[in-house]
């Protein structure tokens, strides 16, 4: 709970435009931001090497990401916060009798980097997605790995990143705390050459102003849904940090415009659908993001990025509304209609160099074989 004396100390600042402005700064981009949402989940298997590769290839303007946070520590680049039989599956024990071993169905809180390397999470293609193109024997990188192939795939440092904490605000004990997180990812981002183009997004607004009060440089994301907006029984989310939305005046979508404002987050990154019926032009269909959400942003000087848009009839929609950017599984197909409304795209990136770094680093990146 947050009550409207509190509220208004914390809001104040913004108000008067202190932080707000610089971080933004960095991730502005002549471009209009056509974001890969796990690298491009449409196209290549999800959070893999391949797909952020692909994403460049593309002409991504920047790449979407999820992080998990080991056993031991490490930041690696997956969705879940355990191994999916679905996504991954098993090659052999990190080491022998290893109790932990099969790891399929165990968090990643619950495994050592050693232990998540040996699974091969290239394999399998989604039963959603029946264009991703498979890879073989690929592991999970570490953000490290995903930085380093990037390094050379684009030298001149030009891609943008939308790097995600994925903590689970209501079953606390399934990931790393959000301290952990905030800690862990800040160390890497802030010895990462690409240091100055990340923005940090997450549902688990605790993350946020954590990373703030950590380094008020980096740009917040907040990501919201039904799910984590509104709580059954009239409970406060536990996902807003204590933000309650009924806090604010307005209709839902100004009020989750005010409560991402409140938290001081530079950008708000809204579902695009509500309702299970996912096309505009079906009668249930209840959009998420609204053009008053989006107004309303803009009024306090956020930007909009709403998520994950695979139809390009809400890609219309919500370029008409003025979005700031699209985060799509399908980063080609967005990025060609951005460009038929003659808006400025990324240049795609050379692909004989792109697959040239991605050859090289998959050679590390392969699942290695268990004695
Ligand atoms: C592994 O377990 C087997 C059977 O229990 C045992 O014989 C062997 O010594 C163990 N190896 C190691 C390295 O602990
Ligand atoms: C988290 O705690 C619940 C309840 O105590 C337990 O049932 C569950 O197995 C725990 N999950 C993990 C991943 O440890
Ligand atoms: C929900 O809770 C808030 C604050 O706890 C309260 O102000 C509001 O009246 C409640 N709404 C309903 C519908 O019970
Ligand atoms: C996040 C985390 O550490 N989760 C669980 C790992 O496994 C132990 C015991 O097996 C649990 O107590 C943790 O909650």
């Amino acid at each position: 709970m947050i009550s409207g004396f509190s509220l208004i100390l914390l809001v104040l600042p913004v108000v008067l435009g202190t932080p707000g402005q610089y971080p933004l700064q960095r991730v502005l981009s002549k471009y209009f931001d056509v974001q890969a949402h796990r690298g491009g989940r449409g196209n290549t298997v999800e959070n893999i090497l391949p797909a952020f590769a692909w994403a460049l290839i593309d002409g991504a303007t920047t790449l979407e990401l999820d992080n998990a946070v080991t056993k031991d520590g490490e930041v690696v680049v997956w969705h879940d916060e355990n191994v999916v039989a679905t996504k991954c599956q098993d090659t052999g024990p990190a080491f022998t009798n290893d109790t932990d071993f099969p790891y399929i169905g165990k968090y990643i809180a619950n495994l050592t980097l050693a232990q998540l390397q040996t699974l091969d999470c290239g394999s399998k293609r989604q039963i959603n997605f029946p264009l991703q193109s498979t890879y073989s024997g690929v592991r999970i990188s570490t953000l490290k790995e995903l930085f380093s192939f990037a390094e050379c795939a684009d030298p001149d440092y030009r891609i943008l990143w939308n790097i995600e904490s994925k903590v689970n605000a209501e079953h606390t004990n399934r990931t790393r705390s959000p301290r952990d997180f905030v800690s862990s990812q800040h160390d890497i981002f802030v010895h990462s050459p690409y240091r100055h183009s990340i923005t940090y997004q997450s549902f688990d607004w605790r993350t946020l102003v954590a990373m703030k009060a950590l380094d008020r440089s980096i740009p917040t994301s907040a990501l919201i849904d039904l799910e984590t907006a509104v709580m059954p029984d009239n409970k406060t989310s536990p996902w807003l940090a204590g933000v309650r939305l009924d806090n604010f005046p307005g209709d839902i979508g100004t009020q989750i415009a005010s409560a991402a404002h409140a938290i001081n987050a530079d950008i708000l990154s809204p579902a695009d659908v509500a309702s299970v019926v996912a096309d505009p032009t079906l009668p249930e269909y209840i959009p998420f993001t609204t053009r008053s959400m989006v107004d309303g942003a803009h009024r306090l000087g956020m930007l909009v990025k709403p998520w994950t848009v695979n139809r390009l009839s809400i890609a219309e929609q919500l370029l008409d509304w003025n979005v700031d950017g699209i985060i799509t599984d399908y980063p080609n197909m967005v990025r060609r209609l951005v460009q038929q409304r003659n808006r400025p795209v990324a240049p795609k990136y050379p692909k004989k160099r792109v697959l040239e770094c991605l050859n090289r680093h998959l050679k590390k990146a392969t699942s290695t074989s268990p004695q």
